[in-house]
């Protein structure tokens, strides 16, 4: 099981797709060998630029991400992207209609193309989302994108792994309102109207920009605001540009070292998370004693947390509380 782990490491740090693959499985499964997986990867990851894409469906964000990729490729930058989307538990109709569109990217060796749909469980996709992007990263991929639907929670857990965020709209009615309504204008520092083909482009950068111009005037950074036609591609060079000047810019502010700290807690976290769920577990496999401490809570002899702390110190001590 060891060597399995190392080999995997060792064939993800060469960049190899078909170790990239099954360690992306790994990740998927929520196992622990994906969380080992991870932890093993982490050290090795921290040099690419992350970058969300976030927008109500339909605005046109996976034909961006695909021009985008080109762009991306042309200036010899390799590019890994992650489609998430907590709607499609299985492999339904967006996913196939993504990938699709992709088809041309995932082609090229530069480019590696995953979906991730949601894992049923309160945090998963997040989790899930994180272990992807830290394996891309150590795998070499220099600029890692990550398509999501911006709505729920974890959209929003998402995001904030992310270096640059790009909120994507369209022009057409309420789609302004729609931004403000899903809070998703604090999320973004780079705005995107796509669809510059059809009428009322302009007004939605308007509409976007005043909007920032009202709540954001004290900001170091004050978000660009792009029209683009992902469609023909148009565009997709002030992106890039885009991209590269937020990177410029968290870099001399100090902000990208600030970034990986805040990454490298959020693995603590997690790792505290197994922790306690692994005595948890433990706890419940000697169910006489485990219903012992929760009859004890129930009546009021024992607080809640002395049975937590009950459980944690025989985990700790290799054992279920009350065994020996
Ligand atoms: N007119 C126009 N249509 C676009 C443009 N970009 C994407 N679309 C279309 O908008 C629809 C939704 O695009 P998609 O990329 O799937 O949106 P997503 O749901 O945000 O990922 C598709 O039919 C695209 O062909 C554009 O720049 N102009
Ligand atoms: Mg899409």
């Amino acid at each position: 099981m060891m060597t399995d782990l190392q080999d995997l490491v060792e064939g993800i740090g060469r960049g190899r797709k078909r170790a990239v693959a099954r360690g992306l499985t790994w990740i998927e499964r929520d196992s622990d060998q994906g969380k080992d997986l991870v932890r093993a990867l982490f050290p090795m990851a921290g040099k690419a630029h992350i970058v969300g894409i976030t927008g109500a469906p339909g605005v046109g964000k996976s034909t961006l991400v695909n021009r985008l990729t080109l762009a991306l490729r042309n200036r010899g930058y390799r590019v890994g992207i992650l489609a998430v989307d907590p709607s499609s538990p299985f492999t339904g109709g967006a996913i196939l209609g993504d990938r699709i569109r992709m088809q041309e990217s995932v082609m090229d060796q530069g480019v590696f193309m995953r979906s991730l749909a949601s894992r049923g469980h309160l945090g998963g996709l997040s989790r899930a989302t994180f272990g992807a992007v830290t394996l891309l990263d150590a795998a070499g991929f220099d600029c890692i994108l990550i398509e999501t639907v911006g709505a729920g929670q974890s959209e929003v857990e998402i995001m904030q792994l992310a270096h640059s965020t790009m909120v994507v709209l369209a022009p057409g009615l309420g789609d302004d309102i729609q931004a403000i309504k899903a809070g998703i204008l604090e999320i973004g520092q780079i705005f995107i109207v796509n669809k510059a083909d059809r009428e009322g482009a302009d007004h939605t950068a308007r509409a976007i920009r005043g909007m920032l111009t009202l709540g954001m005037q004290h900001l170091e950074w004050f978000p660009p605001i792009i029209k683009t036609v992902a469609e023909s591609g148009e565009g997709m060079e002030d992106v890039i540009a885009a991209i590269e000047q937020h990177r410029t810019y968290l870099k001399d502010s100090g902000r990208l070292e600030g970034i990986r700290d805040s990454q490298t807690r959020h693995l603590i976290e997690l790792a505290v998370q197994d922790w306690a769920t692994r005595a948890l577990r433990l706890a419940e496999q000697n169910e006489t004693v485990w219903r012992a401490l929760r009859e004890a809570v129930a009546v009021g002899k024992a607080d809640a947390a002395d049975a937590a702390k009950e459980i944690v110190d025989s985990a700790q001590r290799g054992g279920a509380p009350g065994g020996a």
